[in-house]
């Protein structure tokens, strides 16, 4: 059966590690005689929003929402376009409409990577972060006022609903249940942001009734963050609302050697809509249009929208030639993130070849 998938590089160095997730994919579905068909879309970068004034179409919902799955690079360029106009006018319109509430982002570490944590090895991080994708801290619930005055104030909620808190722990306990730790954590911060917190708490604390068998434990915010870096062994699946999710899941990743690895799938799980799938990272101006972004978060993102199509096989062997480029080590392959001399080319090109096998 054919799957119909969109293609939104967007900004920056999206338009660099998109080609190389097209190539991995391209490879995955000759070697398993799978049918992808990309149509590729200019919207959703701050270059269309320059020429056209919007990050989208009018119409982007209807153009997007018959394709099987969106196939996503990054945005931002702060440097033409304000970051909340670039995000809000895009991939946060993507995740809300689609009902994408889950962010599901693994963190890892591969083989062949240093960990920038002392004496770690693969094995020893290995967890999921669940982030709540559609609320939380990330409402535009809020406004200005007197502003330019003396008395200028601004204020911004965070919204959280039982359906939306419901949902997001009812996913992560059920990943937990197919983990061999079973074992949740929550991130909160219910001593000092108290109401919307405690309530947190209260709902993974009636969810937990429902799932004897798994560990629970939670961790304010800060002493978690703390504890990703001293004791990532500790974490197997850890659930956080939308902003605690968000930095968590940069975190993870940067203990595991380069955050330009870490994948991510905004998942509708009911199938409602499309489901998006990118790499943690974002554009990074910095090295963007130098040939160097590490493509493994791109090409891995590919494999994990494979497993959600129903081609657990193909986004496995995907994931494996991620492996063993990066065992094999060739300093020429690699970028300079895992400590080589190579390009987001190269490195891509070193993937697509062990996936044709
Ligand atoms: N590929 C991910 C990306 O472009 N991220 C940009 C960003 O700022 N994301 C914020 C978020 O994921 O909420």
């Amino acid at each position: 059966m054919s799957q119909r998938i969109a293609v939104i590089a967007g900004d920056g160095i999206g338009n660099e590690v998109m080609p190389e997730g097209v190539r991995a994919l391209d490879a995955a579905a000759k070697r398993f005689n799978l049918d992808l068909d990309f149509h590729t879309f200019d919207f959703g970068s701050c270059d269309y929003y320059l020429e056209h004034g919007q990050m989208l179409p009018d119409d982007w919902f209807e153009q997007l929402k018959d394709f099987d799955a969106l196939f996503y690079g990054a945005v931002g360029w702060p440097a033409t376009v304000p970051d909340h106009i670039s995000l809000w006018g895009s991939l946060l319109q993507f995740r809300r409409q689609f009902d994408q509430y889950i962010n599901l982002r693994p963190c890892k570490l591969m083989p062949g990577i240093k960990s920038p944590l002392a004496g770690r090895a693969p094995g020893d991080i290995d967890f999921y972060v669940v982030r709540e994708n559609t609320e939380g801290e990330y409402s535009s619930v809020g406004g200005k006022m007197f502003e330019g005055t003396e008395r200028e104030v601004v204020m911004q909620e965070t919204v959280m609903t039982r359906t939306g808190v419901d949902r997001v722990l009812k996913y992560a306990f059920d990943l937990a249940q197919t983990r061999p730790r079973k074992k949740l954590t929550s991130a909160t911060k219910s001593n000092g942001i108290s109401i919307t917190m405690p309530y947190w708490d209260e709902r993974v604390a009636k969810m937990a009734k429902s799932y004897p068998e798994i560990a629970v434990d939670k961790f304010h915010i800060d002493i978690l963050t703390a504890n990703f870096v001293l004791h990532p062994d500790w974490f197997d699946v850890v659930v956080g609302s939308n902003l605690f999710g968000d930095i968590l899941s940069d975190l993870g990743p940067a203990c595991t050697g380069t955050i330009g690895i870490a994948p991510s799938a905004n998942i509708n799980p009911e199938g409602n809509f499309p489901s998006l799938f990118e790499p943690v990272h974002g554009s990074a101006p910095d090295i963007a249009g130098k040939g160097i972004a590490n493509p493994i978060g791109q090409i891995w993102s590919g494999a994990m929208m494979l497993e959600h199509l129903g081609y657990k096989a193909a986004g496995d062997a995907m994931v494996t030639a991620i492996e063993e480029v990066l065992s094999a080590g060739d300093s020429q392959a690699l970028t300079p993130d895992v400590g080589g001399q190579g390009t987001t080319e190269s490195l891509g090109k070193a993937i697509a070849e062990r996936i044709a096998g």
